[in-house]
């Protein structure tokens, strides 16, 4: 069947009010961005006509500008799950505007399927080939397109010339079933490839082609400064140290390293340190770093969800497929996240927090515990079913006027039974086998900025020092609310707040 093409502004017709649609991508990488920018266009006429339209988005994780921009800025978002990055998002979202699922990324594509967040109505899935018999060849990201193009009703197809077809050689697609008839997913090494290099969806579901030239909208990173290479380097000292202690095999575990500037100072150390061998990664996010590591010879093969890295590297990559055709892969997220491959390999996982307290929980997604940041990615997938589960942060954020060690977090996301490693600028505090009072005691010797450390040592004065868990509860967000009130968490009085 021969295949239709058409124009990104008749495509998006096809979405009406209220409709559900799933797209392809992670983070900005792959995903498919002619159409909604169209989408955002319809829906601004149509408020401008007086009538209501709104859609539901599911994603891998977040887009670009051409999406959540767009359709934020449009009022066009009613539903959206999961992370996202973009500010305008976060804006409607914090504004009440928006319903925000914000799930494990592993979870999303089976969750679809499960049938908890409704029907896919439309798939908008970029490519850099399609043929007549439904083969889908993604660009860079696998995301959760297998599983959104199988069910929904009607797929687009953006095929963008801004992908080389060199992609092609960078898949491995395959999507679970469900229970009771689910398998063990057959990964073993991180380079195991399980699936096929495209997607096959049935070809009368192919309503149309929209042929774009449209690059990835890749985030660039801000340099490493001192206190991101100094966390790297303590990442790295703390690597280096379990692996002649024992603990870390001396042939290395799969890294996975979470996206920004933290994860990449972090890589770039672990990279310089020769006393680590050359080594895997099973992670979600390929950045820039891990290309150039590959490069170096010091990563011997990355296995991830999308290569969001910039252009110039992207590009790079297609060009060079003969280097890099046996050395990366790219994975549906529930691969790439999955709970069961990631503690088969023994992933090691380092990722960023906003907050930490006492005790090892991490806050990673609200700021002041009721507003949304990004959300919690695949930092969950990872840190529940590490070999070593690590987070690292700078000690203070905004000038040194908060903490971010605090008594107790403003929300958690990760728990104390799940973090094993907290990093800072400051040090290192390992909680592996520890009580919660031992934890407490090694994260403020270790961890906290000098600034803060006798008002945490004071807190603990406040609670009763015995029980499991010690809390003075009238007073334990007390840091949170001095930062509200005067904004700086530095002033905090607890006799003001007992
Ligand atoms: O504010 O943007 O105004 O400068 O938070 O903080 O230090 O620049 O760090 O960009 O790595 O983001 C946790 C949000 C960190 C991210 C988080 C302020 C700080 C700054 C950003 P500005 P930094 P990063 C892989 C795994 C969850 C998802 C995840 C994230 C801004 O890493 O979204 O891990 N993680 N995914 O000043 C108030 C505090 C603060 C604070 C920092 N305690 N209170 N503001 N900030 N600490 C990716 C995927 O899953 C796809």
């Amino acid at each position: 069947m021969a295949l239709n093409y058409f124009s990104a502004a008749e495509a998006a017709q096809l979405i009406k009010h209220g409709y559900n649609i799933g797209l392809s991508g992670f983070t900005p990488a792959g995903t498919a961005k002619a159409v909604t920018a169209e989408l955002a266009k319809i829906a601004e006429a149509e408020h401008a006509a007086g009538r209501p339209f709104q859609i539901g988005i599911f994603t891998g994780a977040s887009t670009g500008d051409s999406c959540d921009g767009c359709l934020s800025r449009a009022k066009a978002i009613r539903y959206r799950a999961p992370y996202t990055t973009n500010p305008d998002f976060r804006k409607c979202v914090n504004a009440g505007e928006i319903a925000y699922n914000d799930i494990h990324l592993s979870q999303m594509a089976q969750e679809l399927r499960y049938g908890f967040m409704g029907k896919v109505n439309v798939a908008i899935i970029e490519a850099c080939d399609v043929t007549e018999d439904g083969k889908i060849y993604l660009t860079a990201a696998g995301g959760i397109s297998p599983t959104i193009a199988r069910m929904a009703d009607i797929v687009i197809v953006e095929l963008n010339a801004a992908h080389s077809k060199a992609a092609k050689g960078l898949h491995d697609v395959y999507e679970p079933l469900d229970p009771i008839r689910r398998a063990a997913i057959p990964i073993c090494k991180p380079d195991d490839r399980i699936g096929l290099p495209y997607v096959q969806v049935d070809p009368k579901k192919i309503v149309g082609v929209v042929e774009t030239n449209w690059p990835d909208e890749a985030r660039s990173f801000s340099a490493a400064d001192p206190i991101t290479d100094k966390i790297g380097q303590n990442v790295a000292d703390f690597l280096v140290s379990d692996m002649k202690r024992g603990i870390i095999p001396s042939t290395f575990l799969p890294l996975q390293s979470g996206v920004g500037n933290i994860a990449n100072a972090v890589l770039g150390a672990l990279g310089r340190d020769t006393t680590i061998p050359a080594f895997n990664v099973y992670t979600e996010v390929i950045q820039n770093s891990v290309i150039g590591l590959i490069r170096d010879g010091r990563v011997k093969f990355a296995s991830g969800c999308s290569l969001t890295v910039t252009n110039d590297c992207l590009n790079s990559i297609y060009d060079d497929m003969t280097f890099f055709g046996d050395k990366l892969i790219l994975r549906p997220s529930e691969i790439s996240n999955s709970p069961e491959v990631i503690r088969r390999l023994g992933v090691i996982s380092i990722n960023t927090a906003i907050e930490a307290d006492i005790y090892g929980n991490v806050n990673s997604t609200h700021i002041g515990g009721t507003k949304m940041m990004n959300g919690i990615g695949g930092s969950g997938d990872f840190t529940r079913n590490a070999y070593i589960s690590i987070f690292t942060c700078p000690s203070v954020a905004k000038e040194g006027k908060i903490s971010a060690i605090v008594p107790m977090v403003s929300h958690v996301d990760h728990s104390e039974h799940d973090v094993n490693i907290i990093i800072t600028e400051q040090g290192i505090a390992d909680l592996r086998g520890k009580s919660p009072k031992e934890r407490a005691q090694t994260i403020i010797e270790n961890c906290v900025h000098p600034d803060y450390k006798q008002l945490l040592w004071d807190y603990l004065k406040l609670t009763d020092g015995k029980s499991q868990t010690p809390h003075a509860l009238k007073v334990a967000l007390a840091m949170h609310a001095e930062l509200a009130a005067s904004g700086n968490m530095a002033n905090t009085d607890w006799a003001k707040y007992m």
